[in-house]
């Protein structure tokens, strides 16, 4: 019998403690039986929500020369997954991975901000360049900050119509990509993650109960679990809902021992979910 695992080229950061990137990539496209070959973007010491004077090796110079390797290689990918990225340079780093990747499925993570504040290495510069990686995507997965962002709307959206939403939805796909994911919107009292196909010309919507404290690391693992799903063939309302659906359950599990917030959701007590892969029928059409 002749097996096959997906594997998935993900150019992220790899940071010591606090549970983002590639610390929680790694183990959550593992656990859903796709294989994941790192290209590490830089290497910090910590996250850089809260830990101080972070430690950080921006590995600019080495993507390319990754790249001329798998070339050499023949090697074949997947998927790319681009995520957080050190320096403006890599973006055309990324592009070359996608660029010569013309069969993969092309992952966006634009990692840009949360809670309508960018994060400390995010350049304007970046920021302005996040465009050209969206552009090339099939898939992107901005919170709702990052979106209005793309979109050069106001970043705090604390509060949005799903009308306005729906329109976010369909002005960031006419930017490029095929399917445009938002995560943390808020909604007329309740909070959802929401989807948008422009192929079928479908929205989709996927509630949950919002829990008081914010963890680092969560849209990496939203975008690993959507990732994951959709290789395995999930359709988008249920790479949606699984995303969602393990996010929920990592982040009420964290809460209930009142850990340090810094330290991120402990999907390590979660992750049998990924492996069950329970069906799920959670989803909404808006
Ligand atoms: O989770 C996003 C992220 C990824 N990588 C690094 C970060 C953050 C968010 O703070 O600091 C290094």
């Amino acid at each position: 019998m002749y097996h096959q695992v997906a594997k998935v080229a993900a150019i992220h950061d790899l940071s010591g403690i606090g549970r983002c990137s590639l610390s929680v990539i790694l183990p959550t496209l593992s656990a859903q039986g796709i294989q994941v070959c790192p290209v590490p973007t830089a290497i910090l010491s910590a996250h850089t929500g809260g830990f101080g004077d972070v430690v950080l090796r921006d590995l600019t110079d080495y993507i390319s020369p990754a790249l001329a390797h798998y070339k050499q290689l023949n090697y074949k990918f997947n998927c790319i997954y681009s995520g957080f990225l050190a320096s403006t340079s890599q973006i055309d780093h990324c592009l070359e991975f996608f660029e010569y990747y013309k069969d993969a499925l092309k992952i966006v993570d634009p990692v840009m901000a949360d809670h309508g504040k960018p994060y400390k290495t995010c350049t304007p510069e970046l920021r302005s360049r996040m465009s050209e990686l969206v552009a090339i995507a099939d898939i992107i997965t901005p919170n709702i900050t990052e979106a209005a962002m793309l979109l050069g709307e106001n970043p705090l959206q604390p509060d949005i119509t799903m009308q306005r939403i729906k329109s976010f939805l369909v002005r960031l796909s006419e930017l490029g990509p095929k399917i445009v994911v938002i995560t943390s919107v808020f909604s007329d009292g309740k909070s959802y993650n929401v989807g948008y196909d422009r192929e079928h010309s479908k929205f989709w919507r996927v509630p949950y109960s919002l829990i008081n404290a914010n963890y680092p690391g969560t849209g990496d693992v939203f975008a690993s679990v959507l990732t994951g799903s959709i290789l395995r063939g999930d359709s988008l309302p249920i790479a949606m809902n699984r995303a969602t659906a393990f996010l929920e359950l990592a982040i009420k599990t964290t809460y209930s021992y009142s850990t340090d917030t810094r330290e991120g959701i402990m999907l390590e007590n979660c992750l049998d979910f990924l492996i069950s892969n329970p069906t799920l029928c959670d989803y909404e059409q808006m």
